[in-house]
């Protein structure tokens, strides 16, 4: 080998150690920026973590208010539904009285057929008592004849032989809830509605039937199916001149407070026919017909509420001595009868 090679040789060496300890050092740097640069991942890493575990939470939180809301929908729904449910059982307990008056008239058109009944002025027919002294015993509508002796038109009734005795003229109804009677005083003085369901005989007819001594009951029916009655032994309403008046007596029964006596000696008001004893227009307060005092103990005649929206009113269907001033009756009836009847 000559010098120079062997010199080279050397110089090579000498190259390559440099070349390999600055990789080398090159390297070290870079481990540890990589190091480091993993812990600063590590540390990121973390936080990110914590992020999206705060953006689930905010996730499920907003799910979670969406489904409040939509269950408060639902609820809402649910409420509707039922209330259209209860609207629907009206329906159908109006439609099964319906079939059982359908049948009543059957079975009343058979025994008119069976009985025959011979009809003079002297047996005239003037209500429900003296129908069923002459065995109608079924309680259903029936129509009183016209009487030419009397000048007085046929009438249709309906006619409760049931009740304590029977006998009974139905005089007003409220169990349905469709008919207003929020009427004027015409319609008052000749009656509405439908004998079967809700109605008022008419003033004029009602004068008619008390000029003999007559007793009034009315029968009250709250939301809980309960059944309470008010007796009077006397009940008079005056004629048209003296604005049908009311005159009762002798209160007894199961509703409570006798919530008619307040009514007691007071005319009748109607709608445009201020009648009352009040500085206030009690029938347009209390939308119905009635003798309003200032105003009302009672208000028979009252707007009909369906359970639970009677609270906010003062002008439901109210027996004070029962239920008070809040509270509207789910069904009443007024009906009379002779007081010397003798079932
Ligand atoms: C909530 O989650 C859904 C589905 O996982 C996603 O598409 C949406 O971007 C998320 N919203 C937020 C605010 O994180
Ligand atoms: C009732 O009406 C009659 C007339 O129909 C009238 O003379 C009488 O004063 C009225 N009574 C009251 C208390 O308003
Ligand atoms: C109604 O008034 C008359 C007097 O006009 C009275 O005899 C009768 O007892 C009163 N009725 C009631 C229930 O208080
Ligand atoms: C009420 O009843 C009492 C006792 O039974 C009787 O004395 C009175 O005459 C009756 N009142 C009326 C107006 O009939
Ligand atoms: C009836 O309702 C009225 C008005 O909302 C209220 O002032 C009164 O206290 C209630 N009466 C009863 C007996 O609940
Ligand atoms: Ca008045």
């Amino acid at each position: 080998m000559t010098k120079s090679a062997v010199l080279r040789l050397l110089a090579l060496g000498v190259t390559l150690l440099l070349l390999l300890t600055r990789t080398g050092a090159q390297s070290l740097k870079e481990q540890r920026k990589r190091m480091a640069a993993a812990s600063y991942k590590a540390k990121s890493h973390c936080c990110d973590d914590v992020r999206g575990l705060k953006v689930q939470v905010a996730n499920l939180t907003s799910l979670l208010e969406e489904l409040t809301r939509k269950q408060d929908t639902v609820v809402r729904q649910m409420m509707e539904l039922d209330n259209q449910n209860r609207q629907q059982e009206a329906r159908v307990t109006e439609a099964e009285s319906k079939y059982s008056e359908i049948n009543n008239r059957v079975e009343i058109m058979q025994l008119q057929a069976s009985q025959s009944v011979t009809q003079t002025s002297s047996d005239a027919i003037y209500d429900c008592a003296s129908l069923y002294l002459k065995n109608y015993r079924i309680s259903g509508e029936y129509k009183l004849p016209a009487d030419d002796f009397l000048g007085t038109p046929g009438l249709e009734v309906f006619c409760d032989m049931d009740t304590n005795g029977g006998g009974w003229t139905v005089i007003q109804r409220r169990k349905v809830g469709l008919t207003s009677f929020d009427r004027d005083w015409k319609q008052y003085k000749k009656g509405f509605g439908a004998p079967r369901g809700d109605f008022w005989l008419g003033n004029d007819n009602i004068f008619r039937l008390t000029r003999q001594p007559t007793m009034l009951r009315v029968e009250l029916e709250d939301w809980e199916g309960e059944i309470r009655y008010a007796e009077y032994q006397h009940f008079t309403l005056s004629n048209e001149l003296n604005s049908y008046k009311l005159f009762i007596a002798n209160y007894s029964g199961s509703a409570g407070q006798d919530s008619l006596r307040y009514h007691n000696n007071t005319n009748f008001s109607t709608k445009y026919k201020d009648n009352d004893k009040c500085v206030d227009d009690c029938a347009n307060l209390r939308k119905g017909g009635y003798w309003y005092n200032c105003c009302t103990d009672s208000n028979l005649n009252g707007v009909y509420y369906r359970y639970g929206e009677h609270t906010r009113n003062t002008d439901g269907i109210t027996w004070y001595g029962w239920h008070g001033p809040n509270y509207s009756l789910k069904r009443v009836e007024m009906k009379i009868r002779p007081q010397n009847f003798q079932p």
